[in-house]
């Protein structure tokens, strides 16, 4: 396969996108540079004196690593640059980041989760930055408000994720397919090795976390059951598979087909509409996994067509190949009908 950059691909080779005005291009080109950035650093973790807390807490009240905090600061620092942004909104701040006044400035808003799974890293299981991009609907020159950036993931852009593993890839839409980079590091180019992703129609794959059964509903159960016990006639077998690490678990399934749920569950209050924020998370992989001919919803409703009403809401996620997507919301349907 030739060699293929992202913008290169961005530009020649997907429809004439709106994307190709330039200003998206600064955008992605600083989302690729971040990428890189983070890459080297989670690369040598464990070399160098960039793993375990910070001692802080983030607003999902869940412990600060420093990776996280490295991550979050370079994305921070090098989206603003890209001079094309109104505002972003991380994972691990409260509140929206404006872009500073001196800095130039346009009509994007990213959202981003720097580093998901990274309670893993010292592991060394595959984390990953999860990123969702949008416009602004007014126009007006007013201060960006968060009625600006409370948008339906139906009205994405674009949106794609940075999973660092075995190797480090590239994985995004803009709304024309999925296609996957993946990083050259003798050249330092996220390179074209996944062209047009597509996600088989139904997956022999389930990934949920089993340990949780007893916080579930009985819907909940009986959706899970399924897989492990589908239609006899079928004599099809799904294998569980469960990395906690939400970027490694949906890419595994984005190419091999299968199926991720992280249902509500009752062990923490926090988590009563699921673990997963709707904005930075769930948002991101449903126009993804979209593109490439799969399902997302919450166990009944379509994923894009939800209306935040906060910054950091939490959403369950069932996302992946659209029959198993289809069974689950059966058994989430049955449930709600008999209440
Ligand atoms: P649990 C990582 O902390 C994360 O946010 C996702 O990456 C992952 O899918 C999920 O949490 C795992 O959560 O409750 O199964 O450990």
């Amino acid at each position: 396969m030739p060699q293929i950059t992202v913008i290169e691909h961005l530009l020649y080779h997907q429809k004439e996108s709106p994307m190709a005005t330039g200003r998206f291009t600064r955008l992605l080109s600083e989302m690729i540079l971040s990428g890189k950035i983070i890459n080297q650093e989670v690369n040598k973790a464990g070399l160098v004196e960039i793993l375990g807390l910070t001692g802080e807490t983030n607003i999902q009240g869940e412990k600060v690593r420093k990776l996280d905090e490295f991550a979050n600061q370079v994305l921070v620092h090098r989206l603003q640059q890209a001079g094309v942004l109104c505002a972003l909104a991380s994972e691990e701040n409260a509140d929206l980041i404006l872009v500073p006044e001196d800095c130039p400035r346009g009509d994007y808003i990213i959202i981003f989760d720097p580093l998901d799974g990274s309670s893993n890293i010292d592991a060394n299981v595959s984390i990953g930055t999860i990123f969702s991009i949008f416009r602004r609907i007014s126009t007006g020159e007013e201060p960006v408000t968060l009625n600006d950036v409370l948008q339906k993931g139906a009205r994405q852009v674009a949106a794609g994720y940075i999973i660092y593993g075995s190797s480090t890839m590239l994985v995004y839409t803009t709304g024309n397919g999925v296609h996957g980079f993946t990083l050259d590091p003798s050249v330092g180019e996220f390179l074209l090795s996944h062209p047009d992703i597509k996600i088989p129609e139904r997956g022999k794959i389930y990934s949920v976390n089993e340990g949780y059964w007893h916080y579930w509903d009985q819907a909940t159960r009986n959706a899970v059951d399924y897989f492990k016990n589908p239609d006899n006639d079928s004599k099809r077998v799904y294998r569980s598979r469960y990395i906690g690490s939400l970027v490694a678990d949906f890419h595994r399934n984005l190419l091999y087909g299968g199926i991720f749920l992280y249902p509500a569950d009752t062990k923490d209050p926090a988590c009563s509409h699921g673990k997963l924020r709707l904005m930075c998370e769930a948002n991101p992989l449903a126009m993804i996994v979209e593109q490439a001919g799969g399902m997302a919803t919450d166990g009944i409703n379509r994923i894009l067509d939800l209306q935040p009403k906060e910054l950091h809401e939490r959403v369950p996620l069932v996302i992946g190949s659209k029959l198993d997507v289809l069974q689950v919301e059966k058994f989430m349907r049955a449930g709600a009908a008999s209440g």
